[in-house]
């Protein structure tokens, strides 16, 4: 099983690329947004500037900077509105096309954070629900390191559960 979760800070980790949960500018933000650009260093903004932005449940590649990971691939959740206006499946094209990247990059590991949880207010057990599926679903064609990564316990048990469960059957 290559799918695996960690609790805490994303830009630490030495993975071969971290997923940022942006918006559709790509120039930054709040949250982990924020943190990211903050630890990667100027030079971050300035290959973003030149992407045009990005649809929501699309992705993009850059480059990691200063930060441990090689790369980071941004994408864009969707803001949650009460989930009758295709949030589900935005979301799961933001994990599926940020993971279609990190293949066609042949890269070896990949950290998610639990994307449109915060300031875009979705739910975090159906996010979570999605992230897990989506992940499985690339695992069973492709060989990766995934990471889920958590930035609190509660949400790291959340994960857990849901892989063991998803084990059982
Ligand atoms: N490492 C790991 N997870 C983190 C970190 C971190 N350093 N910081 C926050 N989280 P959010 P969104 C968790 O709001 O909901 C930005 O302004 C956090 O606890 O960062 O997709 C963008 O520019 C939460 O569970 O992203 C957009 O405008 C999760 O990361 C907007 O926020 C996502 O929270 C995107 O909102």
């Amino acid at each position: 099983m290559s799918l695996k979760t960690l609790k805490g800070d994303i830009t630490k980790l030495d993975a071969d690329a971290i997923v940022n949960a942006a918006n559709r500018t790509l120039l930054g933000g709040g949250g982990v947004d924020g943190a990211i650009h903050r630890a990667a260093g100027k030079e971050l903004l300035a290959e973003c500037r030149t992407l045009g932005g990005c649809e929501t449940g699309q992705a993009k590649i850059t480059k990691g900077y200063n930060l441990p990971a090689r790369y980071v691939i941004h994408t864009v959740g969707p803001v949650w509105h009460g989930g009758a206006q295709g949030e589900p499946e935005l979301l799961k094209n933001a994990y599926k096309n940020s993971l279609a990247i990190a293949r066609e990059k042949q890269l070896s590991s990949i950290a998610f954070p639990a994307i449109s949880t915060g300031v875009y207010g979705y739910p975090k057990e159906e996010a979570a629900e999605i992230a897990v599926e989506a992940c499985l679903e690339f695992l069973e064609e492709y060989d990766m390191e995934i990471v889920l990564v958590a930035f609190s316990d509660g949400d790291r048990n959340r994960y857990e559960k849901l892989i063991e469960d998803r084990a059982g059957k």
